[in-house]
């Protein structure tokens, strides 16, 4: 056997350039590159790895280690999980900073490699500059934290345990049910040491992603459950996004008479006009969508994890007879409220119920269609409403989403993570292209933003990305707009500014207390609270200084006109709106659970309780 003699580190990057992804005929590489800061624990053993390798795994420097996993999940997102990045940090900050990111990844099942610099194997420099000594174990290291956050981890205390470490990161990042983050732990003394590796170790290797199919006996059983329903409601998960399940979503709907809704993963997979789209559902849901789950009988979930979001914290679902029915690659979701569960692929899951219902000559009644049709017409008046500017000196976010839409093109992406923006969009935006939406939803990460428009962008740098975030968010991570300058990737970057956190000063006043914390305000010395003025952030200027093209937009007129010079510029745009503070999307017949105070001394807070009580007794354990 031939071998060829290479430091772990350089193994490592050697293995990672020459790993593929196959589906559906496609073949692409798995890693676009290497996203890292150095530091001592990946400096001279990744980092010089890195070097030596050159373009075969091209090098990116973030200026923040969390970023740099968002914006490696945020690419793979667009590139419906088929392509990621690795991701190398130093030992102890460094790599902790990357927790948040890991969490984010394994939350949302999107893939990504991290590599932290851990200390070292032997031990002897022991305790080394940012290491946390545990009294208890000298086999803790900070890195054991990724453990409940990652899909796979391990520690690699010796150069030839890669040859079984990496391939096993492979088969998770690569497997559509198991994705997420996987960590290897890299002790810097290790990544140094070298070994003679087998050369067949770096030869090519396709991982293929194999569209896991349902047995017949199953589609037959789940055909028949869908035949015994008068009010079929499909509830659309980004399973269908990421298995290029919409025109097979499409082709279902039509040819049964089958309405569809949409959860913050999975908008998109319909175009907004198409006939059975009813628009988003649950907490954040629109009228029509909430009407129609209220009153189904058979809930065919597809793609979806089901998040408290998606089925109003188990509000959603008052018919007392409905199923479920799940599609899904992860037999823990196809499983989930009880259902009926395919665990298969989103479309081919479609395909093959569809050919198992048009056999049976199955259709859903013509009166359900006509409910839809009214409920849809009804729905998209909101929306227009909604959208529409009424004092165009002073906008409401609404408004602000409403003319970023209208400027943009059809292939053009939104993205987005927390605060207000993603429920008001999930209401309010209107895509018409499957990787149009891109909300991380699952873990809702404050700092997704930005950094996650720059892994979209540069999964598709030919799609004008627009990044719509908070001043909360803005201000916890912003500098990620200096990587897309050094990269050349261009954002537009709206920040819709409140004054503060202020969903969470609303959900805190709608639920009996007064304003506490959540405003951007100078501390009043009288009361010792933050009820002063709004501290004044520029967050133009702010963005101008890091070298972005800056604007400040107040009114109509104002956004539309920068937003047209935006679509012109070629560097990153920033534009700051200030919008009206209280101005909220209502919701739609819909509920979330947050648990109030039992016992207060405060009435607002004792009234919250009861009508929290009472909102409780619709919720029902589907099992
Ligand atoms: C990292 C992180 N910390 C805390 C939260 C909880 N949280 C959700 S939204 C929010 C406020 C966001 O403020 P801003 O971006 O200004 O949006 P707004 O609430 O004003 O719409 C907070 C603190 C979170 N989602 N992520
Ligand atoms: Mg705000």
């Amino acid at each position: 056997m031939s071998t060829i003699r290479m430091t772990m580190a350089q193994a490592v990057v050697r293995f990672l350039a020459n790993q593929y992804v196959g589906r559906d005929g496609h073949e692409q590489r798995l890693f676009a590159g290497m996203w890292g800061i150095f530091g001592h624990g990946n400096v001279t053993g990744l980092g010089q790895a890195l070097e030596e390798v050159g373009e075969d795994l091209p090098y990116y420097r973030p200026q923040n280690e969390q970023a740099m996993v968002h914006t490696s999940i945020a690419y793979a997102k667009m590139k419906n999980r088929l392509q990621t990045f690795a991701c190398t940090s130093s030992v102890g900050p460094g790599a902790t900073n990357m927790v948040t990111g890991a969490a984010t990844a394994t939350v949302n099942r999107l893939p990504v490699l991290l590599l932290p610099g851990d200390t070292f194997a032997s031990r002897l420099p022991h305790p080394v500059l940012q290491q946390l000594e545990n009294p208890s174990s000298h086999d803790l290291s900070v890195n054991d934290c990724f453990r409940p956050v990652s899909k796979f981890w391990d520690r690699v205390n010796r150069p030839e345990q890669i040859l079984t470490s990496l391939p096993e990161a492979m088969r998770i990042l690569t497997d559509p049910a198991e994705t997420g983050a996987v960590t290897l732990a890299m002790p810097e003394d290790t990544q140094t040491e070298s070994y003679d590796y087998p050369v067949r170790f770096f030869d090519k290797r396709v991982h293929r992603v194999v569209r896991a199919v349902a047995p017949e006996s199953e589609i037959r059983l789940a055909a028949e459950l869908i035949e015994t329903a008068r009010r079929p409601f499909i509830v659309a998960g980004g399973g269908v996004i990421y298995s290029e399940a919409t025109a097979a979503l499409s082709d279902f709907a039509d040819s049964l008479g089958i309405p569809v809704c949409e959860t913050q993963a999975g908008k998109g997979a319909l175009p907004w006009t198409h006939p059975w789209n009813v628009g988003p559902v649950g907490s954040n849901g629109g009228l029509a969508a909430n009407r129609l789950a209220a009153d189904a009988d058979l809930i065919i979930a597809v793609g979806t994890r089901l998040s408290d979001f998606t089925t109003a914290s188990y509000t959603a679902f008052q018919n007392p007879d409905v199923r479920f029915l799940g599609i899904n690659v992860s037999p823990m979701d196809a499983h989930k409220a009880g259902a009926f569960p395919l665990v298969c692929d989103a479309r081919e899951g479609l395909v093959a119920l569809l050919a198992a219902l048009r056999e049976r000559g199955y259709r859903v009644d013509a009166a359900y269609g006509d409910q839809v049709e009214s409920l849809k017409a009804e729905w998209n008046r909101t929306v227009d409403r909604i959208r529409a500017v009424e004092t165009p000196s002073s906008l409401t976010q609404a408004n602000v989403i409403g003319l970023v839409n209208d400027a943009s093109g059809p292939r053009d992406v939104v993205v987005c993570a927390a605060g207000g923006l993603p429920g008001d969009l999930l209401k309010l935006w209107r895509p018409v292209d499957p990787k149009g939406y891109h909300l991380e939803y699952g873990y809702s990460c404050m700092g997704y933003e930005i950094a996650g428009g720059l892994g979209a962008k540069m999964a598709d740098p030919s799609r004008e990305v627009y990044v719509m975030v908070g001043d909360g968010s803005y201000l916890m991570l912003h500098t990620e707009i200096v990587t897309s300058l050094q990269e050349g990737y261009k954002l537009t970057i709206v920040v819709t500014d409140n004054g503060g956190f202020q969903c969470i000063r609303g959900l805190q006043m709608a639920n009996g207390s007064p304003s506490f914390g959540n405003e951007l305000r100078y501390r009043d010395r009288r009361t010792n609270r933050l009820e002063g003025d709004y501290v004044p952030v520029d967050f133009a200027r702010n963005a101008e200084s890091l070298g972005a093209v800056a604007y400040r937009a107040t009114s109509q007129s104002e956004l539309v006109d920068t937003l047209e010079r935006a679509r012109g510029e070629s560097r990153t745009v920033v534009i700051h709106v200030p919008i009206q503070k209280d101005a909220r999307v209502p919701g739609f017949e819909s509920w979330w659970d947050v648990p109030v105070a039992e016992v207060s001394g405060e009435d607002g807070v004792q009234a919250a309780h009861s009508a929290y009580e009472q909102a409780r007794a619709r919720q029902r354990f589907l099992y």
